[in-house]
C-alpha cells in the first residue's frame, strides 16, 4: 500500500498517540503534523475534522478519518498484518465494547470524579476500575498475550491519568489502583511494553503542560 499516510496530532494528546501506536506496532511508516489544538488549530484541521475539530486526524491517500477508535478500526481492517483486534466475529465485537467502555465510561467518571473530588463521583470511578479489573482475570493484557485494540485505547489509565492527577494533586486513580492487582499489573506491562514506550510523552513535560493548562487555576470551582 504506497498511499500517503498522515496523522495530525498533538503531543500531549492519549487519543493522538493511539493512532500512533497503533502504526508503529503495525509498521505502518506515517509523517506525523504537530497542531497546536489549544492556541490555533490550523485550517486543515478544522478541514479534516469540522464536526469535533479535534485530533487525532488520520489522512490516507488524502482521505480524512476522525475520533481514535474508528481510526484504529480502519487501520486494522486496512493493513491486516499484525492484528490488533481478534479475527473471530464474536471476540472482535468485544473487544470493541471494551473500547468503547474505556473511553465512553471509564474516562468520563475519572475526569467527573477529579473534579468534583466528591464521595459519589469517587465511587462510580471505582465500581467502573473494578468492571475492568474482573476483565483482566487470568490475562497479562486486556486481549490476552499481546498487547491489542482494547490495550490501545486504556493507554490513559496507564500513563496520562495517573500523570493528571500528579499535575493537579488528585488521588482517584492512583487510590483505587491500590486495591486492583491485576490492573496495576496491567499497567506495568502496557508501560513496559518496548512500542508502548517510544509513544509516551516525556513525563515532566507533560506534567507542566498539565499544571498550566488544567491547574487549579482553570479549574471550574466544584
Ligand atoms: N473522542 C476523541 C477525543 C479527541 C480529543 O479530545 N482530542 C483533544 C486533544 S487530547 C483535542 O483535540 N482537543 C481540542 C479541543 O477540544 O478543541 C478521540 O477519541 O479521538
Amino acid at each position: 500500500m504506497g498511499e500517503k499516510v498522515e496523522v495530525f496530532g498533538a503531543w500531549f494528546s492519549p487519543f493522538s498517540r493511539r493512532v500512533e501506536l497503533a502504526l508503529k506496532l503495525k509498521d505502518i511508516e506515517y509523517d506525523y503534523i504537530e497542531e497546536e489544538v489549544y492556541k490555533k488549530k490550523s485550517d486543515l484541521l478544522l478541514k479534516f475534522n469540522p464536526v469535533y475539530k479535534k485530533v487525532p486526524v488520520f489522512v490516507h491517500a488524502g482521505k480524512p478519518i476522525a475520533e481514535s477508535i474508528v481510526i484504529l478500526q480502519y487501520i486494522e481492517e486496512t493493513w491486516k498484518d499484525n492484528p490488533i483486534l481478534p479475527q473471530h466475529p464474536y471476540h472482535k465485537a468485544l473487544a470493541l465494547f471494551w473500547a468503547n467502555f474505556l473511553n465512553d465510561k471509564v474516562l468520563p467518571v475519572l475526569i467527573k470524579a477529579r473534579r468534583s473530588r466528591e464521595g459519589k463521583e469517587r465511587e462510580e470511578a471505582g465500581e467502573a476500575l473494578r468492571t475492568l479489573e474482573e476483565q483482566l482475570k487470568g490475562k497479562k493484557f486486556f486481549g490476552g498475550e499481546t498487547l491489542g485494540f482494547v490495550d490501545i485505547v486504556a493507554n490513559f489509565i496507564a500513563y496520562w491519568s495517573p500523570a493528571m492527577e500528579e499535575a493537579l494533586d488528585v488521588q482517584i486513580l492512583t487510590t483505587e489502583l491500590q486495591k486492583l492487582p491485576r490492573l496495576t499489573q496491567w499497567c506495568h506491562h502496557f508501560l513496559q511494553h518496548p512500542i508502548v514506550k517510544q509513544t509516551l510523552p516525556p513525563k515532566t513535560q507533560l506534567l507542566a503542560f498539565f499544571k498550566s493548562q488544567f491547574g487549579t487555576n482553570n479549574l471550574p470551582s466544584k
